[in-house]
């Protein structure tokens, strides 16, 4: 096969999301790549990046020659999410590397065998056998003990809870339901009755902007940009975070570095201040916050020195900032969709700034009980996973078989996505016996060997993956390769009504669509009707026909793309809050139902010791990494950071006789892992950082089953560590 990779120096050019988000000229050796592969087997091709899963995705335009990519450029103007980043221009060599998976495999070895010895078998007969283990498993157990998942990928989710609903089970997860985002979102809708957080963009006219705990330089590189235009027209920025970075050193006016897990104490201590020097919207607070008078004895506890204590944030910076944030109006709060939900108080945390929100009396009371709806009526958003496309209907007397309800009984209110931490338990009860599972990686739970010795357990288990992953595989029964980004047609993105299709590069091997798998095995079971019999064309026309759209419209107008035509939804009538009180839930009608203590509450994380003096931040976000993805798979990136490194603060590292690139043993109370030292003053004394994803250093073996017990969200970034040097 053919290569023309960009030049490391263009590569390196490119490199570093941020560096891309803010000045991506156009590379002369790029331009010279161009014109030598204008040949008459010339095409052009348009798909969407998947790597950081900020969806919608950015756009990518490929050239090819003789049907091999030689060029990835932006998709151009006309498409909202470009230019890319490094990740993206990489994906070409993910997309050729030669460990890709390119055929269904079957394990031939028994579960447990240090080689599971996987074997090339068709198609067909991986449906077959999914077919058979499904079939059998509905006969003997019943079909809510099939869970079906889907990790990080957003894309095939909507197919995969189609298939799981017209299979009959109740029990679909995602990585959104096991420690991304949803904990903050149950937070708004448990205050508001829906979102009001911003994990975007400032509003228009915006004059103050909390950021809190989110970096998007890294983690949202296409946002940057647009943020700095509200710098450059004078918006104030607080930024609450532990680290120094490239957002506080971009944008802060004020720089709050509290320890990690105490957002709920910070937020009340913010509110005592707002309300003591009257900085509130009294006559708002008193009409429209449900339990106001507790709400407000509940924060004077927070008094600056207490919060000072708890929090490690100069009072005189938190008072600054609570003013700030109460005077120059409006201000509004962008939060990271994690990084404030990873500790037991995930929930409460959250409540506790949306508060902020509400005692500024900047959220007026929606015209009618349902706040306004951006998209078209049906939808609840990208990627398509609302109950009309994935037959919902199919399963929703099923409620009583969720597998997460006797856990987490108020979360099962909130959201059709079961929350996952609990697998080994229901795989070990008997109540889950096949997993079924699209883009999965074992390492995204805390204690992660207990979830492997689960996966060894179950009846059958299957996946779908552009590469085989030994630590999430080697237990499982069928992996079947999937398409590429750049290989598929389904879903179709949306940006609010606009839509844009796709025209993929053909698919290498055997790799079929995520959707079409999804699909197909939906066929297998006897389904077909339901499934669009199997093709992701068929099923994206199903979603555009209600708007009286066809891919075909989408393909028609590839680079501009077609804006959907539909009434808003009619508002109701009245005035008020989508909340059982019909006010902004200060005192929580949801949680204090299922026994909850119903205000936000700061609970107390875990505390530094002598013998594990050290708080960690598990799973900040690099640039040029996406979790468990972007290493060896991708060379250029790897190359970036190769090895997985213990960020630590020059004083901690001294007390430790460490250097960069020492050797370390991290250890917590629950785990022990290898890495290497990154001596640097981003992280403050007392706080080291590591980031998830790495095979041989897997950060989350450190992290406790220990749970926020409203979302079960986990507790990644409240605990204490030790870190020494290796010795050998
Ligand atoms: N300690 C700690 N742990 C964390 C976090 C943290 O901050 N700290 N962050 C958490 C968060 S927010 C998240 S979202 C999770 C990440 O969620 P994970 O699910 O752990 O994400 P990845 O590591 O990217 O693994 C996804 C797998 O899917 C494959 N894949 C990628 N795209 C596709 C696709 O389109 N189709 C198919 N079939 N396969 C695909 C990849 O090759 C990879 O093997 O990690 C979580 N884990
Ligand atoms: N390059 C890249 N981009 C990504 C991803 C990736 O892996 N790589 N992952 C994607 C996904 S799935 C997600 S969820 C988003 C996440 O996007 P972000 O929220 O921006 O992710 P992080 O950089 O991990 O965390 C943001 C900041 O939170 C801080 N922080 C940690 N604990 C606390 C705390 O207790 N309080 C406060 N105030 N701050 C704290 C960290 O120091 C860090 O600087 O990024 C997405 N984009
Ligand atoms: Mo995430």
């Amino acid at each position: 096969m053919k290569h023309s990779y960009m030049s490391r120096r263009s590569f390196l050019q490119a490199a570093g999301a941020a560096a891309a988000a803010l000045s991506l000229a156009p590379d002369p050796l790029f331009r010279q790549a161009r014109a030598a592969a204008a040949e008459p087997q010339q095409d052009t091709f348009y798909s969407y990046c998947d790597n950081c899963n900020g969806v919608p995705f950015c756009g990518l335009k490929m050239h090819t020659l003789d049907g091999v990519i030689t060029e990835i450029e932006p998709w151009g103007e006309g498409f909202p999410a470009s230019p890319p980043c490094s990740k993206g221009y990489s994906t070409f060599q993910r997309q050729y590397n030669p460990n890709r998976l390119l055929y269904p495999m079957m394990r031939t070895a028994p579960k447990g065998a240090a080689d599971p010895k996987f074997m090339r078998i068709t198609w067909d007969e991986a449906y077959r056998r999914i077919a058979q283990a499904l079939k059998s498993n509905k006969e003997k157990y019943g079909a809510d003990k099939a869970v079906f998942y889907v990790g990080d990928p957003k894309e095939p989710r909507a197919a995969v809870r189609l298939l799981s609903s017209v299979y009959g089970s109740i029990n679909f997860g995602t990585e959104s339901s096991v420690n991304c985002s949803s904990a903050q979102t149950m937070a708004n809708v448990c205050c508001f009755g829906t979102q009001v957080l911003s994990v975007g963009l400032p509003a228009p006219g915006t004059k103050c902007c909390l950021i809190w705990g989110t970096n998007f330089p890294y983690s949202n590189a296409p946002s940057t940009k647009a943020v700095l235009r509200f710098k450059e027209q004078g918006c104030k920025f607080i930024v609450v975070d532990p680290r120094a970075t490239p957002t506080a050193a971009l944008f802060a006016d004020v720089h709050l570095r509290p320890r990690t897990a105490v957002t709920a104490a910070l937020a009340a201590g913010m509110a005592n201040v707002i309300i003591s020097e009257n900085l509130h919207d009294k006559e708002f607070c008193e009409k429209w916050i449900h339990g106001w008078d507790e709400y407000v004895a509940y924060v004077k506890q927070f008094t600056p020195e207490r919060t000072q204590e708890i929090t490690w944030v100069p009072k005189e910076d938190m008072i600054a900032a609570a003013r700030t944030f109460a005077t120059v109006k409006p201000s509004m709060i962008l939060n990271s969709t994690m990084s404030t939900i990873h500790d037991r108080n995930a929930v409460n945390n959250h409540r506790g700034m949306v508060m902020l929100y509400a005692i500024t009396g900047q959220r007026k009371p929606f015209p009618g009980k349902k706040p306004p709806s951006p998209f078209p009526p049906g939808f609840v958003f990208w990627p398509f996973t609302d109950d009309v496309f994935t037959r919902y209907d199919l399963v929703k007397d099923k409620f009583n078989q969720r597998l997460d309800l006797p856990y987490h009984p108020a979360w099962t209110q909130y959201t059709k996505q079961v929350m996952m931490n609990r697998f080994p338990e229901w795989v070990n009860e008997g109540k889950c016996r096949v997993f079924l599972a699209w883009g999965f990686n074992v390492m995204i739970w805390s204690q992660t060997k207990e979830y492997v010795a689960a996966l060894r357990k179950l009846d059958f288990s299957m996946a779908t993956d552009y590469f085989y992953r030994p630590h999430t595989h080697d237990e499982l029964d069928i992996i079947l390769p999937a398409s590429t980004n750049l290989e598929r047609y389904a879903p179709f993105a949306i940006f609010g009504r606009k839509c844009y299709g796709r025209k993929p590069v053909p698919a290498l091997g055997q790799a079929r669509e995520d959707w079409r798998i999804a699909m197909e095995i939906g066929k297998a079971i006897g389904e077909g009707d339901k499934c669009y019999q199997g093709d992701p064309v068929a099923a994206c026309n199903g979603i555009l026909g209600w708007w009286k759209k066809s891919y075909k419209d989408l393909t028609d107008n590839l680079t501009k793309g077609v804006v959907i035509e539909t009434p808003y939804p009619p508002l109701p009538e009245g005035e008020g809050y989508p909340t059982p009180s019909g006010k902004v839930e200060a005192r929580s009608s949801l949680l204090e139902k299922y026994g909850y203590p119903p205000l936000p509450e700061y609970k107390e994380p875990y505390q530094p010791t002598k013998e594990y003096p050290l708080l960690i931040i598990s799973g900040t976000r690099r640039a040029h990494i996406t979790h468990s993805k972007c290493r060896e798979h991708t060379p250029w990136l790897l190359e970036l950071e190769s090895r997985p490194y213990c960020d630590i603060n020059p004083e901690d590292a001294k007390e430790r006789g460490l250097s960069t690139g020492d050797p370390v043993v991290i250890t917590s109370q629950w785990g022990r892992i290898d890495a290497f030292a990154q001596v640097t003053k981003l992280l403050p004394k007392g706080i080291v950082g590591m980031m998830h994803g790495w095979v041989q250093a897997n950060v989350n073996e450190l992290m406790p089953r220990e749970y926020d017990p409203i979302s079960g969200y986990p507790s990644l970034k409240e605990i204490a560590v030790q870190v020494v040097k290796k010795t050998a």
